[in-house]
């Protein structure tokens, strides 16, 4: 597998980053593992890959068997090059120890193997999410890693991405100059280049939200909502379009793509809960990439990536997208609390 033209694109445009070969190595890994999940999704259950695992993850939800099957190649793939100190999954209940006979390196990769996994079975998009940090050294020198080293804001993010398997399959991703799209030839094995510069448009006309919750949402969003459903008979004079694929990673690339904004708030279904998403996982990833195409992403309270997690698995309210109509809904927020 070769990954020159991505890895060419990247080394000009981040040249010291990427002469990091701890680095360089890991992004090169990370795409051969979203090539191995895409060639596995190619051929659906011809694979024999539908289907649950029957046992439950730490998130308290039932795993698909393409979870743990795109999890073990993540892992797999990334264990052994020299580049990782650590991973932690979504699908993993505690963080990965690189073995002791490989050898260790300074960065952390944090993952969802298999967002929207609720569609496979239905051919519907899905994708991988990935977060890479680094190690503090500062604090910690030990070979030992501890979780406290996983528990960064998502600001220090030196990388964030995501494949999305769909119609096509694509890598995003961000080393903070701005947001790039890759989409894989499989003729020549080779991503390529097809937006050297992603950019989220500030206004739209169109939300993404699962609607049939609507009645467990707090007035902020319930009063947004309704605003888009009265359209131009309502105070943002304008007709909304909905859209709700059930994979974050499908709704978060047509957002990227043409605008649009991202809900899942929190809700009274499980007060105690901030909201469904993962923020080491997929929230803190999906605002660096947001943000670095011109995007906001917030909890309602918060900017996403200044949020200092507690837990690997802490969860939060999402709203990202388009910088004109996030800031409407955010204007709420700030005069309720
Ligand atoms: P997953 O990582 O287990 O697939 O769950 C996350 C997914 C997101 O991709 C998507 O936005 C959301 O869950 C859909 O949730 P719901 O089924 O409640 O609409
Ligand atoms: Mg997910």
């Amino acid at each position: 597998m070769n990954n020159n033209f991505l890895l060419e694109f990247l080394y000009k445009e981040y040249t010291s980053l990427m002469n990091d070969s701890q680095l360089s190595g890991l992004i090169k890994n990370i795409a051969v593992s979203c090539r191995k999940i895409s060639n596995l999704l190619d051929k659906g259950n011809l694979n024999n890959i539908f289907g649950k695992y029957n046992k439950i993850n730490v998130q308290g939800e039932m795993q698909a068997k393409l979870d743990v099957i795109a999890n073990d190649i993540i892992v797999d793939e990334n264990n052994c090059i020299g580049s990782l100190a650590g991973l932690a999954s979504e699908e993993m209940e505690d963080f990965y120890r690189i073995p002791d006979d490989y050898k260790t390196g300074d960065y952390l990769l944090l993952f969802d193997p298999l967002d929207g996994s609720s569609n496979i079975d239905v051919n519907i998009s899905v994708g991988t999410i990935f977060s890479i940090l680094r190690i503090n050294r500062k604090i910690n020198n030990n070979k030992e890693i501890i979780i406290n080293d996983f528990l960064q804001p998502g600001i220090n993010q030196i990388a964030a991405g995501y494949a999305i398997y769909g119609p096509q399959t694509s890598i995003v991703i961000s080393l903070g100059k701005g947001v790039h799209s890759f989409t894989l030839d499989k003729n020549i094995n080779e991503w390529i280049l097809d937006n050297k510069l992603m950019n989220i448009p500030n206004c739209t006309n169109e939300f993404s939200i699962n609607s049939s919750n609507s009645r467990h949402w707090d007035e902020n969003i319930y009063n947004y909502v309704q605003d888009c459903l009265i359209g131009t008979d309502g105070p943002l004079r304008k007709n909304y379009n909905m859209r709700w694929t059930g994979s974050m990673v499908a709704d978060v690339h047509r957002i990227m793509t043409r605008g649009g904004i991202f809900l899942y708030p929190w809700d009274s279904r499980n007060p105690s809960i901030p909201g469904k998403l993962r923020l080491m996982y997929e929230a803190n990833p999906m605002a660096f990439l947001v943000e670095q195409a011109g995007g906001i992403a917030s909890n309602g309270n918060k900017r996403i990536l200044e949020i200092i997690p507690e837990k690997l698995h802490q969860r939060t309210s999402v709203i990202l997208g388009s910088s004109d109509e996030v800031n409407i809904l955010l204007r709420s927020y700030i005069n309720t609390y």
